[in-house]
């Protein structure tokens, strides 16, 4: 995507460029007929304008799609499971720890006091999910979990003093 974005704008800075140059050797060749060249220019321009114009609302049209807008998060499948986590000065508190693999879990988030940080994590303390649990917000995370075994919630929001004792433990049982 980023690829393609840079290409285009290439591009487009390129065409700018050549009728930039086009219209500069006009008016050299024309012997100085300022009014036809301005004319001609200004023709140009609005030209450039409407397309500029209406690249802009395809390139949307097109791209746009994927955001999670709350039409997408309305027509998104129900999830199999759902855990309510709270965040606590300083643990978490779950409502369930046990899911099994290959269902799609969706926490619910929200925390009790501070900003935590909700990172779910796998053996070797690698990252697999994370988003910020905020007094008065409930965060909606979905994680299918592909491998049993157990994942270790900590914070990823310094929280306060015993901020690095805040762990719990979600359970994901084989089929
Ligand atoms: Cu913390």
């Amino acid at each position: 995507m980023q690829d393609v974005a840079w290409t285009l704008s290439l591009l487009v800075m390129g065409v700018i460029a050549a009728v930039f140059l086009w219209v500069a050797a006009g008016a050299s060749s024309t012997g100085g007929d300022a009014g036809a060249i301005t004319r001609e220019a200004y023709r140009l321009r609005a030209g450039l304008f409407w397309i500029a114009i209406a690249a802009g609302v395809a390139i949307s049209f097109a791209t746009l799609w994927s955001w999670p807008m709350p039409g997408h998060v309305a027509a998104a499948p129900k999830p199999d499971a759902v855990i309510k986590a709270v965040g606590h000065q300083w643990r978490w508190e779950l409502d369930k720890d046990t899911v099994r693999v290959g269902q799609l879990v969706e926490f619910e988030i929200t925390a009790a006091d501070v900003n935590h940080g909700f990172g779910i994590y796998r053996d070797k303390h690698h990252l697999v999910a994370q988003t910020q649990a905020m007094p008065g917000y409930v965060n909606r995370l979905r994680v299918r979990f592909t491998e049993p075994g157990e994942y270790e919630v900590l914070c990823l929001e310094y929280c306060g003093l015993a901020h690095h004792a805040m762990r719990a433990v979600v359970k994901v049982s084989g089929q």
